[in-house]
């Protein structure tokens, strides 16, 4: 409405019935429908969907083996939570506010919409200082309260205390593989990690090719895996368990298939399996074993993979030392199983289009024992 207070030219008696119509009680039924679909999809992704799917869910991640759901509302570190707290309090504040505001619509709708025979022209206000200051210092209270909320949030997560004698994990970014090692145990190995429970654990993050980002949802914030870079999140478990993690930053055609697991065990496990990923990979205990490791050998596949206590020392794959003890096979896109590393390894490109491991046209006995040597490496 211009100044004068009455319709701007342009604005033909159309657009004014269709003002007219939308008043009343058919405009609030509209925002009604708005407000509860806004709901029923806040509700939805908070309890069911990809935020929480809860712990019985078996959401399957791709086609590897399911473990629990990426399910960054079920944290299960304190890192994790600290977040997701913080989500409650400002999805719980903006819900208020989201409320407040419908009821205002909806009043005023009801209220001051345009009534049959009611032709005088409205009072006109200009400016009310009460009212103004009273919607520039709520918001600003409320929006302070985030701000504070999320600088508190910030430092626990990303300067805990004791920070110096966390335990130091490497994780490092490959198209399409997570590298992970641990220094202090001389562990290197690949798209599995594991953790012990209740013990702070520093994850330093880098890359070797292009930017990736590093999440397990349950324990711990995305954070950016850069080359020539080294990023740090911190983890404290506060359970065991399995929990799925993934690269969340596009970085090429097998994106996707960057997915990993970390198993947070007892420290005695842990240092258990620790010690068994730093040894040597297991000699062959059966003929097919021994001939499947001499193809190994005959093939180039000792270019780019490692098995530890063999003269394999390529570092341009993953560690294969104990290959056959992890989930899935790179990065989740077959489970682990000897018939399936048999496929892998056949041709890669089938299950993961563009991965930097040239397909082996070898003959099927060979292939056999090949695939049986590699599944003995536990
Ligand atoms: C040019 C380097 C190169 C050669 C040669 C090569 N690989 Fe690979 N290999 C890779 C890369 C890179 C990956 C990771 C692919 C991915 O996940 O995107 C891989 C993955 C694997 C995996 C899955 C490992 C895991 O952690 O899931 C197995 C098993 C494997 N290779 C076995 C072999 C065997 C056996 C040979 C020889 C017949 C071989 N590779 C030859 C580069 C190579
Ligand atoms: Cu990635």
């Amino acid at each position: 409405m211009s100044r004068d207070g009455r319709w701007k030219s342009g604005r033909g008696p159309c657009r004014e019935r269709t003002l007219r119509s939308l008043g009343g009680w058919r405009g609030v039924a509209l925002l009604a429908a708005f407000a509860a679909a806004t709901t029923a999809l806040a509700l939805m992704l908070t309890s069911h969907g990809a935020l929480a799917a809860g712990r019985n869910s078996t959401t399957p991640i791709g086609s590897g083996p399911s473990a629990a759901p990426l399910a960054p509302l079920h944290g299960a570190s304190r890192f994790a939570l600290d977040i997701s707290n913080l989500f409650w309090i400002i999805l719980a504040e903006s819900g208020v506010v989201f409320f407040l505001v419908i009821l205002a619509l909806a009043i005023n709708i009801v209220r001051f919409s345009h009534k049959p025979g009611q032709d005088d022209e409205p009072k006109q206000i200009y400016g009310n200082r009460r009212i103004e200051v009273a919607w520039t210092a709520i918001p600003a209270v409320i929006l302070l309260v985030a701000l504070v909320l999320t600088i508190v949030t910030m430092n626990a997560v990303n300067s805990p205390a004791h920070a110096a004698s966390a335990l130091k994990v490497e994780a490092i970014g490959h198209q399409w593989w997570w590298e992970f090692r641990i220094p202090k145990y001389h562990v290197v190995t690949a798209n599995e990690v594991h953790l012990p429970v209740h013990t702070l654990v520093q994850v330093d993050t880098t890359s070797v090719d292009v930017i990736h980002s590093f999440w397990i949802p349950q324990l711990d914030r995305q954070i950016d895996a850069t080359p020539n870079n080294h990023t740090i999140v911190y983890i404290d478990a506060d359970r065991t368990g399995t929990f799925p993690g993934a690269c969340y930053e596009f970085c090429g055609a097998d994106h996707a298939w960057m997915q990993f697991r970390a198993v947070v065990q007892t420290p005695a496990r842990f240092q258990a399996w620790a010690r068994r990923e730093a040894g040597a990979g297991a000699s062959p205990a059966s003929v097919q074993g021994a001939n499947g490791q001499s193809v190994f050998f005959s093939q180039s596949c000792a270019s780019c993979h490692t098995i530890n206590g063999t003269p394999a020392n390529g570092t341009a794959g993953p560690n294969l030392s104990h290959v056959g003890s992890r989930w899935g096979i790179a990065g989740g896109v077959l489970p682990m199983s000897e018939r399936n590393l048999e496929r892998w390894v056949r041709d890669p490109q089938i299950y993961k289009p563009g991965a930097l491991m040239p397909a082996f046209d070898l003959k099927k006995s060979d292939l056999h024992a090949l695939a049986a040597y590699l599944y003995s490496l536990k």
